[in-house]
């Protein structure tokens, strides 16, 4: 029969079952039931508790959400002092320490020396106070005589038990060890940081640090804070074991979280393999790491070597190589990708870090750099971990005399000098000169020859880089004038195939407007679109012929609002129209970059505006094209109106590419296979979903928000969440990445019909 349990054993039950789970995931990183399963947990206990308040413990997970804020914290003297440790940085400290040891304790080399290793933590040192076995002291380490009382916020780090289990623990323990912030935990609350807009923590360590000093313990408990114990202050029974692993292992008996890393190693060689284990295994932890600690295991020789006033003769921290180091930014380059990303990458004073000299750092992009405010003689922090590419973390000291202005983006791109185009909403800029940028010549050649663009069978990856790197081919009309003897002199490349090759260039001169329109790698214009654009306007010289004022809408309403606000302030106030800033000091959302380009076609310079009347201002765009809105208005003409794109095209209709009569293409007939198909698109693609969703729409479909039991199809990429889950119990079809292609694909069959 089983035996009911009183109210007392359940909570007792809720208590200790929580605690476990607490530890898996916050000590572990390996929760063994879903979130749901633990709130449930957490919310029976809540509500048991809030049945009998009498029953509530301070030691009650449920009393983890942190108390009310401070004004400051009280300093607490530690009962003995919280050391610091000794550094080595190579093999030959190593072996001067153990040779001290030696020495001191007088043995011979054939002892051997048992050393308890571990890796050494970044984060900040706390001293915990157990008193029949209850937490009832934090002190983080302060000047190591005495320290900070963070109590409060101790108690919301779930690592950290608030009562100790089992057995046999002293009435006084005190325990050491390191709090630190998961790697994950300090991504996601940088990440939530960004979203809202507020400043970052450089690294976890600063996150940690800045987390645990919070006055406001309901702030810190919000905060991803782990722990894991090294060592001991007082306690009140003397030692717990003879060895320091074995004083370890009974703290994890007590439920006390520590390195799942640690090992007992012999002799200065095993101390050694140890560090290159972990220096191997670093990026693979859950944590930062700044090092090894290596520790001699047995207590009675701990005791008899003893300390210096600052640490432990019988321990020694060997540091890994920093993986952040300070130096200064000499100037701000933009370099450009092959596929056009323009990136802006820090030159620097060179500078040891992670193992290797490091003179150049990314910036990532313009949205980075603006929210760091790096600018050219900044003193910066510069991080290099494992084989992630050298980033600008911080500045640490802006030197900023008579250097006052903000990096910013340049027009034009620093290879072809081409324009940069930043699409609004997006943090990469990208050159526009695909067709002709240097840095983008490779990729841009083997999209040209691509299936869906001029469909140059026998041109594949290895020979365009062979044409290129031997510079036969500069762009894509430079295909048309390979000969066969320049073909048969490339690397594997037989006379035949140079044969071949020739025949199929010759074959893909005939195309299709909208595979040509395609094959030039306008930013945006995907497959549809282009179709879309060749059966919209039906002929290239129309789409090169694309002004903003086609495109582009300025409502008369918005028109009207603007004219008032030039005219509010007196001329000299505003910026010149081509200024990029010009759109800024108007607090008009409609405003994008994209219509100051309308504006400055219309009128050209801000007097012209100046002198205009609203209704001169307002522009009802002559064409409507489906999916083209004003990002795409501003690749298209961005790209036809620069000169060497323009000479690129007429070389290659020179050379013979061209297409027969436009609505001979079945994708360019007009027909609109999708027609009458509503679809959701869900999830990460590896586009962005508005190209995606014109393509659909450029085939009739119709691309809704939420999944219901009209939807036909939902598109779903990764990390799909509510929606596939609705879609599966719908029974809507879903689609993958290769499902969407495949259904494109059909949707561009030519119609056998008729
Ligand atoms: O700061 C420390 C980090 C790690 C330590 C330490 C440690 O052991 C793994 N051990 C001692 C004894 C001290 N500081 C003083």
């Amino acid at each position: 029969m089983k035996k009911t349990l009183t109210v007392e054993q359940k909570i007792e039950a809720l208590r200790s079952e929580i605690d476990h789970h607490n530890r898996q995931y916050y000590v572990y990183d390996d929760p063994v039931i879903p979130d749901a399963e633990y709130d449930r947990l957490l919310r029976e206990l809540q509500d048991l508790e809030a049945q009998h308040p009498g029953l509530i413990t301070p030691d009650s997970p449920t009393q983890r959400v942190g108390d009310k804020p401070l004004d400051a914290f009280d300093t607490v003297a530690h009962s003995l002092p919280m050391l610091s440790l000794d550094n080595a940085f190579d093999e030959q400290e190593m072996a001067d320490f153990e040779r001290r040891i030696r020495d001191r304790l007088n043995l011979s080399e054939a002892e051997p020396i048992h050393y308890l290793a571990e890796p050494k933590l970044d984060g900040l040192a706390l001293n915990l106070r157990y008193e029949k076995g209850r937490l009832t002291l934090g002190a983080t380490r302060g000047d190591g005589t005495s320290g900070e009382n963070v109590t409060s916020n101790v108690r919301t780090i779930k690592a950290i038990p608030l009562k100790l289990s089992g057995e046999g623990w002293p009435d006084v323990l005190e325990v050491r060890g390191e709090v630190f912030m998961p790697r994950k935990g300090f991504d996601r609350l940088n990440q939530q940081a960004r979203e809202a807009g507020e400043k970052t923590f450089v690294n976890p360590r600063n996150a940690a640090a800045g987390s645990l000093r919070q006055l406001d313990p309901r702030l810190t408990a919000k905060r991803p804070l782990s722990f894991f114990a090294y060592g001991f202050g007082q306690i009140s029974s003397g030692r717990i074991a003879a060895r320091q692993s074995d004083c370890m292992n009974r703290l994890f008996q007590w439920d006390i979280p520590i390195s799942p890393q640690l090992e007992v190693v012999v002799g200065i060689e095993g101390c050694l393999e140890y560090y290159n284990h972990i220096l191997r295994v670093r990026d693979d932890l859950l944590y930062d790491i700044d090092g090894v600690v290596f520790k001699i295991d047995d207590l009675a020789l701990q005791e008899r070597i003893g300390s210096v006033s600052r640490a432990p003769r019988w321990a020694i921290a060997y540091k890994f190589p920093a993986q952040e180091e300070t130096t200064r930014v000499e100037s701000i380059e933009f370099q450009v990708g092959r596929t056009g990303a323009v990136t802006p990458v820090a030159r620097l004073q060179p500078v040891f870090v992670g193992g290797v000299t490091v003179s150049n750092a990314t910036l990532h992009n313009m949205d980075e750099v603006a929210r760091k405010d790096v600018r050219p003689g900044d003193t910066v922090m510069v991080r290099r971990a494992g084989d992630v590419i050298p980033e600008v973390v911080s500045v640490v000291d802006p030197n900023r005399e008579g250097r006052s202005r903000p990096v910013e983006l340049p027009t034009h791109c620093p290879v072809c000098n081409s324009q940069i185009l930043r699409p609004e909403g997006e943090a990469v800029a990208r050159c526009s000169g695909g067709l002709f940028c240097g840095a983008q010549r490779k990729e841009a050649i083997k999209h040209f020859a691509s299936r869906k663009a001029l469909d140059i069978e026998g041109l594949g990856d290895k020979l365009v880089e062979q044409l290129v790197e031997q510079e036969l081919v500069k762009d894509p009309a430079d295909l048309y004038a390979l000969s066969k003897e320049q073909l048969a002199d490339l690397e594997r490349m037989a006379d035949k195939s140079a044969q071949n090759l020739l025949d199929a260039l010759e074959k893909s001169k005939i195309t299709t407007l909208g595979r040509f329109l395609y094959a030039l790698g306008i930013m945006g214009i995907g497959e549809t679109m282009a179709n879309t654009l060749a059966r919209s306007l039906g002929n290239l010289e129309a789409i090169m012929a694309l002004r903003f004022a086609d495109m582009v809408e300025i409502k008369s309403s918005q028109a009207a609002k603007l004219h008032q606000a030039l005219h509010a302030v007196p001329r000299k106030q505003h910026l010149p129209l081509d200024d990029p800033d010009f759109a800024t000091n108007f607090d008009f959302k409609w405003l994008t970059r994209t219509h100051m380009h309308l504006l400055m076609e219309k009128f050209s310079d801000l007097d012209n505006l100046m002198a205009a009347e609203a209704k001169d201002i307002a522009n009802i765009p002559r064409l409507s094209i489906d999916g083209v809105g004003t990002v795409l208005a501003d690749q298209l003409v961005t790209f036809f109106r620069q000169e060497h794109n323009r000479e690129v095209i007429a070389k290659l209709q020179q050379a013979g590419v061209h297409w027969p009569d436009a609505s001979s293409a079945a994708s360019e007939s007009g027909e609109r296979p999708l027609e009458g198909k509503t679809i959701v698109i869900t999830g990460t693609l590896s586009r962005p979903r508005d190209e995606i969703k014109s393509d659909l729409e450029a085939l009739g479909a119709k691309i809704t928000g939420s999944v219901s039991k009209k939807t036909d199809y939902l598109i779903a990429g990764e990390a799909a969440g509510s929606k596939l889950a609705k879609a599966e119990k719908l029974g809507v079809p879903v689609l993958d990445e290769s499902g969407l292609q495949a259904l494109l694909d059909a949707s561009h069959q030519p119609s056998t019909e008729g």
